[in-house]
């Protein structure tokens, strides 16, 4: 491309949109629910544009979020790669409670046709980002306004886990099991050692209250000082997040979710004072007010994927700022394309105050050639042209290869994971305790 392409209103088009789902080698981490499958789905994107750059974005792979991308895929080309807004309008319409609700979807709230919708578009404006900065030869943090850090925060995310998966042939990892506090904070030194994280989170909603409490407890006596937080995904009846919330103040910075509903939320806050963070009950632009106005979110989680892009990400940091909120980062199964964005966006976001989640140190394989490193609980933003990830195009066939031979698991099912180990098991439903 030449400088006055550059320099002009004139932006290559969309030629190309590329849509590979995969399956990854996923832990067997314990959940509300039940149990991770040995493999998660994930969709990777390429996008191409006039003179053959390729942007590249991630998201959620289940069958729902893959054929909705299939389905508006064609619509982005032909469009300027200098109009990356104009994909937030792809296939907006009335919005609508999906009839079936995917198993794990329920973790981070209620699934609509316009959540997949912009979980797909995320993926586009990822790759167009990714594309666009290549072709002018800045990083994303650029084309968002700049960065205000060059190092973004993440926390240890630790999960009760299996030592292995109870299945043939599923993949194994070095992490060992955590079942109890000595194996939670086990299982945190081996994070420690990892990443460096500075902060540690621990997925609840797994073992009875009690037993989670002494959890959090022996981390806060192994890592005096830490900020902890305890995500039970809403599983907790009124009184136990009650008891929880009494029993964790001051040793927490935040709960997250304790309880499902925003008027359980709000009256946890208002009887303990204790600060709640979501990736449930604010997980759209229509669950704020009520969630703000009875003061039951102090922390709102983002997930750039559900929030419909990078973009959108810091439209809901400027939300949370007017209404005195805190923002940080959920995060699900994901690779190093996302947590490069995730990285890109959270260092251009001025009152980040929170270590963001990142499931990454669980992923054992990934699709960019080099692994992303967390050094002292942190990424380096990249200044690389782009999101500064190389796709590993080898590795995306190779598990877009058994995406094709495993069709059984191409939508994560927490619940059928876990009836493999256990052919009597129940969905627990919520409250669990
Ligand atoms: O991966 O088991 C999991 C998590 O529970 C995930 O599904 C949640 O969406 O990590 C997430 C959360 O913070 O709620
Ligand atoms: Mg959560």
């Amino acid at each position: 491309m030449n400088a006055e392409l550059r320099t002009g209103t004139t932006f290559p088009a969309i030629t190309d949109v590329r849509l590979t789902p995969i399956l990854i080698a996923d832990p067997p981490l314990l959940n509300l629910s039940g149990v991770h499958q040995p493999y998660t789905p994930r969709l990777i994107v390429e996008v191409e544009i006039e003179g053959g750059i390729v942007g590249v974005g991630e998201t959620y792979g289940d069958t729902v979020y893959f054929e909705r991308a299939a389905a508006l895929a064609p619509e982005l080309v032909g469009r300027s790669i200098g109009a990356v807004n104009s994909i937030g309008g792809i296939g907006r319409g009335a919005s609508t409670l999906l009839d079936a609700q995917p198993a794990a979807s329920g973790l981070r709230g209620a699934l609509t046709t316009d959540k997949v919708r912009l979980s797909v578009l995320s993926a586009f404006e990822v790759a167009a980002l990714d594309a666009l900065g290549r072709y002018l030869g800045v990083p994303v943090h650029t084309l968002l306004g700049g960065k205000v850090r060059d190092r973004v925060e993440y926390s240890g995310y630790l999960f009760y886990k299996w030592a292995e998966h109870p299945v043939d042939d599923a993949p194994a990892d070095d992490w060992g099991a955590a079942l109890d506090p000595a194996g939670v904070v086990q299982l945190a030194r081996k994070f420690f050692e990892y990443g460096g994280f500075r902060s540690f989170k621990l997925k609840g909603g797994v073992m009875p209250p009690d037993e989670e409490i002494a959890a959090i407890k022996a981390l806060a006596a192994e890592f005096p000082g830490m900020p902890l937080r305890l995500d039970p995904n809403g599983g907790w009846s009124l009184p136990t997040a009650l008891h929880v919330a009494q029993e964790l103040t001051g040793v927490v910075e935040y709960l997250e979710d304790p309880a499902v509903t925003v008027a359980d939320m709000a009256e946890v806050h208002r009887r303990t004072g204790i600060p709640l963070a979501t990736n449930m009950i604010v997980t759209a632009l229509d669950e704020v007010k009520p969630a703000f106005d009875q003061d039951a979110v102090q922390i709102v989680l983002s997930d750039h994927h559900y929030w419909g892009g990078l973009f959108a990400t810091r439209d809901l940091a400027a939300v949370c700022r007017a209404y005195g909120r805190g923002l940080s980062m959920h995060s699900n199964t994901h690779l190093g394309i996302s947590l490069a964005a995730m990285t890109h966006v959270a260092a251009t976001v001025p009152d980040l105050e929170y270590a963001c989640d990142s499931h990454y140190p669980w992923q054992s394989e990934d699709v960019v050639t080099e692994r992303i490193t967390f050094t002292e609980g942190a990424v380096t933003v990249p200044d690389a042209p782009g999101l500064g990830v190389t796709l590993d195009r080898d590795a995306v066939a190779r598990l877009h290869e058994r995406w094709n031979a495993m069709p059984h698991l191409h939508d994560r099912d927490d619940i059928a994971a876990m009836r493999r180990a256990d052919p009597g098991y129940q969905d627990p439903g919520i409250p669990k305790y």
